[in-house]
């Protein structure tokens, strides 16, 4: 695979610029990102962090002779080159700041993997999809502080390879990603009206991101939006946008009625008082995007169903709510992941 070097003249078509780590002037006080989950989200926001001048890592399962990954970012025409140290996640070094974006069911997993670098000071920021996952993690690994966070920011892979880790050539791992739509961040941590010092520098970094006192509130709607727009998509094989049609419209309105059942239950009736508006305008802001779950089916990999509806249905149980809609959907996704 070709690679421009540091420094050496790119296409015209290609940014003439390659972030290095050993080349930025860090800000005073930086926290030192190590990212789990280099997916399209996760080196989306590595490169953001490491072009404010954090230092970041990759943590990998394995990194081989490896000391740098390649993210090669496309925006708007162009390319940006980020070499991103990697460190392998058995590697003994303390972690200070964790941000995890991996796919929900393997959170608790690639958490644990690196258990031993992480201390009561360590800072988590959990920002894969669905719910659910977070409580599994906690009774298992309870002494660092947690933060959980939901964006409406979209990438996408354009090398849809599989793993980063390096093969038995010891190639330099390369992730090649499109940063296809600018989207709010929100953090926050339950009970935790001000923002962690850590939070002005993130914020400045990944634009814009802003600090949610409610954060629970944001993350059970993405919650709901996503469980009435991901299995249709993927039980379909259609766009978000072919939701509206007279079809499927119909559907979602179901589906949105129990969700609304669900939350009103379960203590957020604010929340998704208006979930079919909601909804209606996500799917006409992403109408010719393949949601996550439908790209995770045509990629042949496991989907997020497990905390998305999933998570849903026991919330639904533990509140005696019937939501046979929700039910049959999960059961059809759930039958074509095993
Ligand atoms: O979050 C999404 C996803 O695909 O996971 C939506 C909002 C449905 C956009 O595609």
């Amino acid at each position: 695979m070709h690679f421009p070097v540091i420094g050496q003249e790119l296409h015209s078509n290609e940014l003439r610029q390659v972030y290095n780590h050993e080349r930025m002037p860090l800000p005073v006080n930086s926290s030192h990102w190590h990212v789990l989950g280099a997916g399209a989200m996760g080196c989306l926001f590595a490169s953001q962090l490491q072009q404010a001048g954090c230092p970041v890592t990759l943590v990998l399962r394995q990194t081989g002779a490896a000391a740098t990954a390649r993210v090669q970012l496309a925006r708007n025409g162009d390319s940006l080159y980020f070499d991103t140290p990697v460190s392998c996640a058995a590697e003994k070094s303390t972690i200070s700041h964790l941000l995890v974006t991996t796919k929900a069911q393997d959170v608790c997993v690639a958490v644990l993997s690196v258990a031993h670098r992480l201390s009561a000071q360590s800072q988590i920021l959990l920002l894969s999809n669905g719910l659910g996952y977070a409580r599994d993690l906690q009774e298992r690994l309870p002494r660092p502080q947690y933060f959980y966070g939901t964006t409406t920011a979209g990438a996408y892979r354009i090398d849809d390879h599989g793993d980063i880790d390096p093969g038995p050539g010891g190639e330099t791992p390369f992730r090649h990603i499109r940063h296809a739509g600018q989207g709010l961040t929100r953090i926050g941590q339950p009970g935790r009206a001000a923002p962690p010092d850590w939070f002005s520098q993130w914020s400045t970094a990944v634009q814009p991101s802003s600090w949610d006192p409610h954060i629970e509130q944001a993350l059970w709607l993405k919650l709901a939006i996503n469980c009435a727009i991901n299995p249709l998509t993927a039980l379909h094989r259609c766009s978000n946008g072919e939701l509206a049609a007279p079809g499927m419209a119909p559907q979602v309105t179901g589906l949105c009625d129990e969700i609304v059942q669900v939350s009103e239950a379960a203590g957020y009736g604010g929340v998704t008082a208006d979930l079919h508006a909601r909804v209606s305008e996500v799917i006409e802001a992403t109408a010719s995007n393949r949601s996550s779950m439908l790209q995770d089916v045509l990629a042949g990999r496991q989907t997020e169903i497990q905390y998305i509806t999933g998570h849903l249905l026991s919330v639904a149980r533990a509140h005696g709510v019937d939501v046979p809609r929700n039910e049959a959907l999960f059961r059809s996704i759930l039958a074509r992941d095993n």
